[in-house]
């Protein structure tokens, strides 16, 4: 049986950029992958996934957007991948919008370089768009996506390349933690270490119920369109990303074109049916095309012109919507990162960062008492 310093359970957008980030700092990792490298099945694929920092869920995590920022560059630079797109983003809404007032909150409290428009003005900056009269816009110029399948690329060639063994279509059965370290069974093997990470993205009902936290399991729809008059408008030099709060607060939100397909992608953000990885209905049905398409084009007129495509992944919802970050209550070698809401994919790299703080140095600078589990479950740490 082969022993480790660290074994890095899930390899998605978290875990690969723990496994990087262990290996860099002197870790002996192996990271363990029930599918093949790159797949769809879980919530990191899709092309694009928004980043800013401006951020309306709370301004506890800005200080971690600067930091992936930072690194995103990096793992562009050391991987030779093109991943970080900035090419702005608004946020608009009413003036009293969780959106807009929350994006403004974390802006002035980090001084973050940012405009407010009103309707017309973001008429006239970007004509795809027709908010109405009494809707405003807080725009930030270091918004941008991210392309996820090229961070799970690169993260795992980055590990891989500083020693890190990778195993992938291998699920993990068991874990547990022994009086000497942690044991992981395998459909194929089993392997001990001194510590364990779990990144379970969708799979933490399944992998992580001694935490005690009610996730949910969100199925989302991701819709590309090919607009009518043309792509051009909505090129990434031209366009910025969006999240736009209706009444009620449903948001929707989207990305500018950025391949050469011509197509743009659209989606809601929340009120999904829930589900479990087993259960998800991955057909994406016509009444879904024709639910977003008439939503999204009474702001954005031009944007669903023809349906192209569609795909499903999903949200691994915590019950506040903020993530779950720390070494578990109830086992001190074991390290947990989940619950991330449909909102994680930005802060990838610097939670390798942090989940590698945690294990190698047993803290981190980094501010995360916001995401505690014992917010939940009441047992302190
Ligand atoms: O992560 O910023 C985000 C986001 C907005 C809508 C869906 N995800």
């Amino acid at each position: 049986m082969s022993h480790y310093d660290v074994i890095v359970i899930g390899l998605g957008g978290m875990g690969s950029a723990a496994a990087y980030r262990l290996t860099r700092r002197g870790q002996r990792v192996l990271g363990i992958d029930q599918f093949a490298p790159v797949h769809n099945l879980g919530s990191s694929h899709g092309g694009s996934r928004i980043t800013r920092q401006a951020y309306f869920e709370d301004p506890a995590y800005v200080p971690l957007l600067l930091r992936a920022h930072e690194l995103w560059d990096g793992i562009e630079r050391d991987s030779g991948r093109k991943i970080f797109t900035r090419c702005g983003g608004i946020m608009l809404g009413g003036p009293d919008s969780r959106t807009v007032s929350g994006s403004l909150a974390s802006a002035r409290r980090w001084e973050l370089p940012h405009e407010i428009w009103d309707a017309p003005e973001v008429r006239r900056r970007f004509p795809t768009m027709n908010p109405a009269d009494d809707e405003i816009a807080l725009y930030e110029e270091n918004a941008g996506f991210v392309v996820p399948e090229g961070s799970v690329a690169a993260h795992l060639q980055l590990a891989a390349r500083a020693g890190a063994e990778l195993r992938h279509e291998e699920q993990v059965l068991s874990w547990h933690q022994t009086s000497t370290g942690v044991r992981v069974g395998t459909s194929q093997n089993f392997y001990t270490a001194e510590q364990l990470v779990i990144c379970p993205g969708a799979w933490a009902p399944r992998l992580l119920t001694e935490l005690g936290i009610d996730f949910t399991i969100e199925r989302q729809v991701q819709y590309w369109f090919a607009p009518s008059g043309g792509a051009e408008p909505f090129r990434a030099e031209r366009h910025p990303i969006y999240v736009w709060e209706n009444e009620g607060g449903r948001q929707f939100y989207g990305f500018p074109s950025h391949d050469d397909a011509g197509s743009v992608k659209v989606a809601f953000f929340r009120g999904g049916q829930l589900c479990t990885p087993e259960t998800i209905d991955r057909t994406v049905h016509a009444e879904e095309v024709n639910e977003i398409s008439e939503f999204v084009g009474r702001k954005m007129p031009s944007l669903p012109g023809e349906f192209r495509r569609a795909a499903t992944c999903m949200y691994t919802n915590t019950p506040d919507e903020h993530f779950v970050i720390s070494r578990l209550p109830t086992r001190d070698r074991v390290v947990v990162a989940c619950g991330f809401s449909g909102h994680g994919f930005k802060f990838v790299p610097v939670i390798g960062e942090v989940l590698a703080d945690l294990v190698v140095d047993g803290a981190t600078a980094q501010p995360i008492a916001l995401f505690d589990p014992a917010r939940f479950t009441g047992v302190p740490r």
